[in-house]
């Protein structure tokens, strides 16, 4: 069986995860689905980046020591992750043994090979991101990243020798070109950092103490990036006893991360994996933001919105269906009370829902609820449909391989609306008065099949909208693979549910808005 090894960033856990956080976890989850439903043994790792200045300060202001602080949070992660049906396979801590001990190890074996060296360092600091930048790099006096305050500050420190292998990272870009998704991420990172020349970053920090200790000099702290990407080789056991996953699954193929920490992922990974000698991942696909109408979510401008109450009131299923169809490809895209309500109703009650009770309706009507075997009476238009089925599944195993998973959901619910137009050509209450009924037996199990097709296409990122599609046709569990979608030949004898229910109940607009806004914090 191929591998698919597939990370999310660690997150910080200084407070509750919002939906954009929510969202990389989605995105890596849904992929992971879609793989493993293809055949792959996909391995998904995430976790928490428990160390920094930042976790210490937040946990001293609840009363709390780091480790106390840190423990409550990755429980809560979990605990939303459990909540949102996160298929993860491992879930690490950077504060776990099995990281600390590797991190330290690797730290020395770095300063051994002359690849980390002491200086000092004077730059500006940008608390928040726990990152130094020179004076060019800064945006109107500012950070870079953030956009926040920055500091004069100067402490003896680590260096990792960036510029030794600059020109092998420029290279590698070279010689794979979609190493970085999408190009345009790929090329701000040349233009921007490599092609000026890399600066050496430091790998250590004095100034706090909340983190891995260099073991040759313990008053250093190793710096926060260091510690937090090596996550993605600990987890599988890199430097430990048992390296076998590490065997199994580096160099991982795909890493999720937010546009914001491309930087640290583009760059400074490779450079980091190319100093110990390893494979460097396959790709890394930098997402967009979800933003609000007002610009970013913040707690100071109370438009933070949380997965919780979204998924309480409407369901996983419709909160991952939002996320992902708003958020295109490499870009942000915005979160509004207004446009989820809408997708809500059109996209899934109106277009899916109405599709499978119409269907269940007529089915029952006509034929008792029974559906015998395939038939094309209707020439041209069931061909005309089926060829358009067969292209557009097509479509969406390619916009999943590449991860336009936002295409791959637009395509599934153009087959939605093709399929109801199908309804709209053959109509079948027509066929049914004028007793032609073999076509109407050919639009049925052309409807059945199509909502077959679309169930198990929807099925890595809304598995309970799949499953109460295919238990309400009664489709055996052999036809709810993918294997079973790229021809019209497989169902027979089908007997579907004589009491169908509502995929999704129609929203009031007005009140559910206001609800939503209710839920911003
Ligand atoms: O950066 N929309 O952790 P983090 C989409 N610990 N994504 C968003 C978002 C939004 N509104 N807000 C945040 C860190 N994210 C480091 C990672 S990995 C070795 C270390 C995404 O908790 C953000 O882009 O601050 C990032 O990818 C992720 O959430 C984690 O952010």
């Amino acid at each position: 069986m191929e591998k698919f090894y597939l990370t999310t960033p660690i997150y910080y856990p200084s407070g509750k995860f919002h939906i954009g956080t929510a969202y990389t976890t989605v995105l890596a989850n849904t992929i992971k689905r879609y793989k493993k439903a293809r055949g792959y043994d996909a391995y998904l790792l995430t976790g928490t980046d428990e160390h920094g200045q930042k976790i210490e300060q937040v946990a001293m202001k609840e009363g709390k020591t780091p480790q106390e602080h840190v423990d409550k949070m990755a429980e809560e992660a979990k605990k939303l992750w459990n909540l949102m049906e996160i298929e993860y396979d491992d879930f690490i801590r950077t504060t776990q043994e099995r990281h600390e001990t590797v991190v330290a190890d690797i730290f020395d074996r770095l300063m051994e090979q002359g690849d980390i060296y002491k200086s000092e360092y004077e730059g500006w600091y940008c608390m928040p991101c726990e990152t130094y930048f020179t004076e060019r790099q800064l945006v109107d006096g500012k950070c870079p990243d953030c956009g926040r305050e920055v500091k004069k500050m100067k402490e003896e420190a680590y260096f990792f020798n960036m510029k030794k292998y600059a020109d092998r990272l420029i290279q590698f870009y070279h010689d794979n070109p979609n190493f970085i998704l999408p190009e345009s991420r790929k090329n701000e990172l040349f233009n921007n950092f490599l092609k000026p020349g890399l600066e050496d970053l430091c790998v250590s920090r004095t100034s706090f103490d909340w983190g891995i200790k260099v073991k040759k000099d313990p008053k250093h702290v190793i710096y926060v990036w260091l510690d937090a990407l090596t996550n993605y080789i600990t987890a599988l056991g890199y430097g430990s006893q048992d390296d076998s996953l590490m065997k199994k699954y580096w160099p991982a193929d795909l890493q999720l991360v937010g546009k914001d920490i491309i930087r640290f992922h583009g760059i400074y990974w490779p450079i980091f994996l190319m100093a110990l000698g390893l494979p460097i991942p396959k790709q890394i696909y930098a997402h967009g933001w979800i933003m609000m109408k007002d610009g970013k979510m913040s707690k100071s401008k109370g438009n933070v919105i949380y997965p919780e109450p979204l998924i309480e009131r409407y369901g996983l299923d419709a909160f991952q269906y939002f996320i992902l169809r708003e958020m295109s490809f490499g870009q942000d895209g915005t979160f509004t009370p207004e446009s989820f309500v809408e997708r809500f109703n059109f996209d899934l009650c109106n277009d899916l829902g109405n599709l499978l009770n119409r269907t269940i309706g007529m089915l029952n009507k006509y034929f008792d609820g029974k559906v015998e075997k395939y038939c094309d009476a209707n020439k041209e238009l069931d061909k005309t449909l089926e060829n358009y089925a067969i292209g557009s599944i097509a479509q969406v195993e390619n916009e999943f391989d590449t991860y336009y998973i936002s295409n791959a959901i637009a395509e599934t619910w153009n087959l939605v609306a093709r399929t109801n137009k199908y309804i709209d050509e053959t109509a079948p209450w027509v066929l049914y008065k004028e007793e032609k009924q073999e076509e109407l037996k050919s639009v049925m199990y052309h409807l059945v099949e199509n909502l077959r097709k679309i169930a198990i296409l929807i099925s890595p990122y809304m598995k309970h909208t799949s499953n109460r599609i295919l238990d309400q046709l009664n489709i055996p569990e052999n036809l709810r693979t993918w294997d079973t979608l790229h021809t019209y030949d497989k169902i027979a004898n089908i007997q579907v549910t004589k009491t169908p229910d509502v995929l999704f109940a129609r929203l009031e607009k007005e009140q559910e808005i206001e609800a939503i806004k209710g839920m911003m914090k």
